[in-house]
């Protein structure tokens, strides 16, 4: 009769095959080095400002005209202050909403700041506030605009190109490009033509991740910070196009029926299952996106729908805490300052935060598990109140981990289990409240091949 410890990945694995060809296919799907840079600064800021903001609206009519910008200054080193105080390591500007009023002063269009009573370039403002404080800097550059009268037309993937173009050259470093997939239900059909989009971004700023319409980065599916029992980073690879292709049919008939039992908004998109009926395969990580208030702009009546610090760090502990990245949107106001209430939750958010990891009780890197370590151990050396567990996979080894469990070890040598989860990936946080124990043990239940686990600290 085997005791609980001894059903494991080395005895077994749950059932499935260990290493075989299939699991190879799946474990040889491994993230880009642009993927692996994300995966080590998860957390970012969205900060959604522009005409919105001067009209206290969440998304405009593309009528609007410059002088309905009323916005004479902003203070972007207290956006990114404050923004890094949260414990974030990049921002992203929308440089253009659906209402296609640019907060820079681009060439092809006259609906721009540059006519406005503002006086100067906000895309430039806030990138080098970025710069000064050592954060990374995305933008967002909304594919639907109402405004522009070229939509619809082939000239219009001219003018996203040639403004793309402009920001990807004039703003120094670009991290992350977001393509947002939201389009009104009047408006006018169109393709575009997403694979010069990518060409172009990868050729002028080749170290940037391309989000959500894009190859790099999923949608986890939802705006309210859910996210799967078991975020997988290797999906089907129709599933990194479902977006693109959802909206154009630019793609082979093939592929748009695949799409068609399979979108981003299922609940497994990556188990062995799934995988096994899925030709292609790719490294596609999910990004939580929420705004910590109830609009993704700034409106005044909203400043009641502050989230506090606590909730922020659940939202924190259930995507950076599950192998999800966070983009967290901070809206600034139509005084061109982040509201104090958010700045507030900003501040309590990054103290919660740094509190995870402040008092390390012991970090270990267990690396490659071998046929002996069907479980590791871990000794405190004293009884120590264990608040929060950090594993890691090699992400770089691609992502392995399906079941595990860990138990704490009492004073009196009793074991008792204390998580039974599934997926780790990049970075998988347990949150404890402080429990009594000297020492504990992880028990890998079922593996894609030998689990890589590259740290696990343990923290009171
Ligand atoms: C949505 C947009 O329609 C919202 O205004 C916001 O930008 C959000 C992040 O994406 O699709």
């Amino acid at each position: 009769m085997k005791n609980q410890f001894e059903n494991n990945w080395t005895s077994g694995n749950n059932g499935y095959p260990l290493f075989n060809e299939e699991v190879e296919k799946y474990i040889s799907v491994l993230p880009s080095e642009n993927q692996v840079k994300l995966a080590e600064n998860p957390f970012y800021c969205f900060i959604h400002f522009g005409m919105n903001t001067a009209t206290a609206r969440e998304w405009g009519t593309g009528t609007e005209t410059p002088s309905d910008f009323t916005i004479e200054s902003i203070r972007p080193e207290q956006w990114v202050k404050s923004i890094k105080a949260a414990g974030a390591s990049g921002i992203i500007l929308t440089c253009k909403h659906h209402d296609g009023f640019c907060l820079w002063e681009s060439e092809y269009t006259d609906f721009s700041v540059k006519n406005s009573v503002f006086n100067g370039d906000i895309v430039k403002m806030v990138s080098d506030a970025c710069k000064d404080e050592n954060l990374y800097f995305g933008i967002y550059l909304s594919p639907w605009d109402m405004h522009e009268e070229t939509y619809g037309t082939e000239a219009y993937n001219d003018y996203f190109c040639n403004q793309l173009t402009e920001l990807l050259t004039n703003y120094g470093e670009i991290n992350e490009v977001w393509f947002d997939g939201a389009k009104g239900a009047n408006a006018k059909a169109f393709e575009y033509d997403w694979q010069r989009y990518y060409a172009l971004i990868r050729s002028l700023q080749p170290s940037a991740n391309i989000a959500i319409c894009g190859p790099d980065i999923r949608w986890v599916g939802n705006e309210g910070g859910k996210t799967r029992k078991s975020e997988f980073s290797v999906v089907p690879k129709a599933l990194c196009m479902a977006e693109t292709v959802s909206k154009n049919s630019q793609h082979s008939e093939k592929d748009a029926v695949k799409l068609k039992t399979l979108t981003s908004m299922d609940e497994d998109l990556g188990s062995r299952k799934v995988l096994a009926n899925s030709e292609e395969l790719c490294w596609y990580p999910a990004e939580v996106d929420v705004s910590i208030r109830r609009g993704w702009f700034y409106s005044k009546n909203e400043n009641k729908t502050v989230k506090s610090g606590r909730k922020l760090f659940k939202l924190y502990l259930s995507s950076v805490g599950k192998n999800c990245t966070f983009l967290l949107n901070v809206p600034p106001t139509n005084q061109g300052v982040i509201h104090h209430k958010d700045v507030h939750a900003l501040q309590s958010l990054g103290k919660k935060i740094s509190r995870i990891t402040a008092a390390p009780i012991l970090i270990e890197n267990p690396g490659q598990l071998t046929d002996k370590d069907g479980w590791v151990d871990f000794d405190f050396g004293s009884s120590r109140k264990l608040k929060y567990i950090v594993l890691k996979e090699d992400i770089r080894k691609s992502q392995r981990v399906e079941k595990f469990d860990v138990y704490i070890k009492k004073a009196n040598g009793k074991y008792i289990r204390v998580a039974s989860e599934t997926i780790i990936g990049s970075c998988r946080i347990i949150a404890l409240k402080g429990k009594k124990c000297i020492g504990a043990r992880l028990v890998v239940r079922q593996s894609r091949g030998n689990p890589i686990i590259p740290e696990i600290g343990f923290y009171e």
